[in-house]
């Protein structure tokens, strides 16, 4: 039966079909999962608890959110405002912690719902629970418990669309939207759906693709959630990056950054975050969680990890002409007003 949100939006069962089509080349949730109208967000069956429970989260002014589509870069911005913010002279001693410890991701409570929880040794995020909130439950979730008693300014990622938050969330805090190339998206997202046991997908990537350009993917649609960013890039607190432009000029974006964040690095520090938060240097960390059991390790030996390529273009490796001409049209049909082509390496 049909519920609403306390944002108002309506939740609904999946489908019997969708179950069929695409549910089954997924990990099974305890709740199943939802779509939740209008716009048809796709998420876990336990994502309406946590939304709700994000309605009533203090956001605090100094927050800093990076917001986006899974996939778009959202790890690399997290280092780098962390880093700005918190290691500019590289002397604090928990750089080296994983950067899903040190700044956590609002909408990774909905994915912990699976029904094999227990064979993916997520026991490092369960740890950090029991230490930073004795007696708390992780059925309650992880990141909301453990936010709200991180001490400021906090660094936060959050997969959720901006209608989904609560209302005055960007007039109280600072927001870095990141956008990206949705064919490499594409590219990455299946990759990651591969490695990543909370997913565990088994479909081919013409399947996941097409489910993901027609809106039946999880954590679909992707239009939306960009164009709600979009639409909101005037407010002062909403600060846009495109990953395409991160690559060829990291430099101005550290700048345009700083400017935003109000962070007034010198330039030592400048290139102290470059250095710290490129490709090779992040990647060299291993995973951003170390639980090696929460990931599929013989798909990693063969075809990279969670840091798999970090490059724009790379769907030219992966999309067959057919794909790409769908995928182009795709965009043309949707992108409306945001001035880019995403037709190349560059936007
Ligand atoms: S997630 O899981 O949704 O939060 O993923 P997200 O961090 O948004 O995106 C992951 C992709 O970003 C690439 N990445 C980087 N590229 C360049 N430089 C740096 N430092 C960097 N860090 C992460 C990562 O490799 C994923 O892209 P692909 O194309 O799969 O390599």
């Amino acid at each position: 039966m049909a519920r609403k949100l306390l944002t108002g939006q309506v939740v609904q069962e999946v489908s019997e079909e969708w179950k069929e089509r695409v549910g089954k080349d997924l990990q099974e949730y305890k709740q199943g999962v939802v779509r939740i109208l209008p716009e048809g967000w796709i998420y876990p069956g336990v994502s309406p608890f946590f939304l709700d429970k994000l309605q009533q989260f203090q956001f605090r002014t100094e927050d800093v959110v990076v917001m986006g589509y899974p996939k778009c870069g959202s790890t690399w911005v997290q280092e780098t405002v962390w880093t700005m913010m918190n290691n500019p002279d590289l002397t604090n001693p928990h750089a080296e912690e994983g950067i899903w410890n040190r700044s956590l991701e609002i909408s990774s409570d909905m994915l912990m719902d699976v029904v094999n929880y227990d064979e993916l040794g997520l026991d490092s995020i369960i740890k950090i629970l029991g230490k930073m909130c004795p007696g708390k439950s992780k059925e309650d979730g992880f990141a909301l418990q453990m936010l709200e008693v991180m001490p400021g300014p906090r660094i936060m990622k959050c997969h959720y669309a901006f209608e989904l938050m609560p209302l005055d969330f960007l007039d109280k805090t600072k927001v870095i939207y990141v956008l990206r190339n949705p064919k490499d998206t594409v590219v990455s997202f299946y990759h990651y759906v591969r490695i990543v046991r909370l997913y565990d997908y088994k479909g081919s990537f013409e399947k996941f693709a097409k489910e993901f350009i027609n809106d039946q993917m999880l954590f679909g649609p992707y239009w939306p959630h960009v164009h709600q960013a979009w639409r909101r890039r005037s407010h002062p607190n909403l600060h846009l990056i495109f990953y395409e432009d991160l690559k060829a000029d990291f430099m101005t974006q550290l700048h345009l950054l700083d400017k935003f964040l109000g962070t007034n690095l010198g330039t030592q520090q400048m290139q102290n975050v470059q250095h710290i938060t490129e490709f090779t240097s992040m990647k060299s960390k291993g995973t951003p969680i170390t639980d090696t059991a929460s990931f599929n390790q013989s798909i990693m030996e063969k075809e990279g990890g969670f840091y798999r390529k970090g490059v724009a273009g790379d769907w030219k490796n992966t999309l067959s002409p057919e794909l790409n001409q769908e995928m182009d049209k795709w965009i043309k049909d949707n992108i409306g007003d945001i001035p880019i082509k995403w037709d190349d390496e560059k936007r």
